[in-house]
């Protein structure tokens, strides 16, 4: 089994308390950090299809989530340039009643790789409480949105249609993601851009703070 492997096995068993070495080894033997990522999400999305058949629970999803973090953490330095917040302020969050942020930890990472400040409101996260920290931060450019579940796109939709509505609508740009997520989705709500993933999201926030 190559060590890339060994990293997405230990992901997808739960196993915190290696995963950390493992990537590091990974990177050690020249594995790429984006290679080793891609690894870590198709290890989330094996046990995501177990936990649909009920070959799995919600408490082994929960330690795949914490095992794949303690990878992220290592990877973190090789995938992030570190170039300081010039490019502007973006606020990110995981929309109402969803708990799910690996992704958005992912795409909060990379824009913030990519010349942003990033505030980041956490998960289950009220459209008031978006408004609150738009408020807070006038010069915000980017409002980015993660929802994992179909059962929060509705909250994702109320929060864009709040942001639709505000005076200043036009001084920010709203983005959108996550799995359940598609361009016909973001359309149909009125957000400004979807992407699929974290390194897409990075590009495009860059492109509207142009
Ligand atoms: Co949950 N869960 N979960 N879960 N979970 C999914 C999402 C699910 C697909 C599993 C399945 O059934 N196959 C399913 C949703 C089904 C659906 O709605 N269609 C599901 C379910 C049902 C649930 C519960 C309802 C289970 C229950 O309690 N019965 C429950 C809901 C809790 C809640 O949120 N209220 C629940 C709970 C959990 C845990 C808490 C145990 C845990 C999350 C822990 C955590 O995040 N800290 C968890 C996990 C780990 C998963 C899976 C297995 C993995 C998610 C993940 O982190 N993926 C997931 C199955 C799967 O994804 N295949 C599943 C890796 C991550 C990198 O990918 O987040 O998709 P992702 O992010 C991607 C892109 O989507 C994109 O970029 C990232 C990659 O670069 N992206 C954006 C994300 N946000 C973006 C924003 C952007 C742009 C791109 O712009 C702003």
């Amino acid at each position: 089994m190559s060590k890339i492997q060994e990293v997405a096995s230990a992901v997808e068993m739960g196993k915190s308390k290696i995963v950390g070495g493992l990537t590091q080894e990974a990177l050690n033997e020249g594995a790429s950090a984006v290679d080793v990522l891609n690894a870590m999400i198709d290890a989330m999305g094996v046990v995501g299809e177990k936990f649909k058949n009920n070959e799995i629970f919600v408490p082994e999803m929960l330690v795949a989530a914490r095992a794949m973090k303690k990878g992220v953490e290592v990877l973190k330095p090789h995938l992030a340039s570190g170039e300081a917040g010039k490019a502007g302020k973006v606020i990110i969050g995981t929309v109402a009643g969803d708990l799910h942020d690996i992704g958005k930890n992912l795409v909060a990472m990379m824009i913030e790789s990519a010349g942003f400040e990033v505030i980041d409101l956490g998960v289950d996260v009220p459209t008031e409480k978006f408004l609150e920290a738009l408020k807070a931060n006038p010069d915000v450019k980017i409002v980015a949105l993660s929802a994992l579940l179909t059962t929060t796109m509705p909250a994702m939709k109320a929060t864009v249609e709040a942001l639709n509505a505000l005076e200043n609508r036009g001084a920010i740009k709203v983005m959108v993601g996550g799995a359940p997520i598609t361009q016909a989705f973001a359309d149909e709500i009125g957000a400004d851009a979807y992407t699929a993933d974290a390194a897409s999201a990075a590009q495009k926030a860059k492109e509207l703070a142009a």
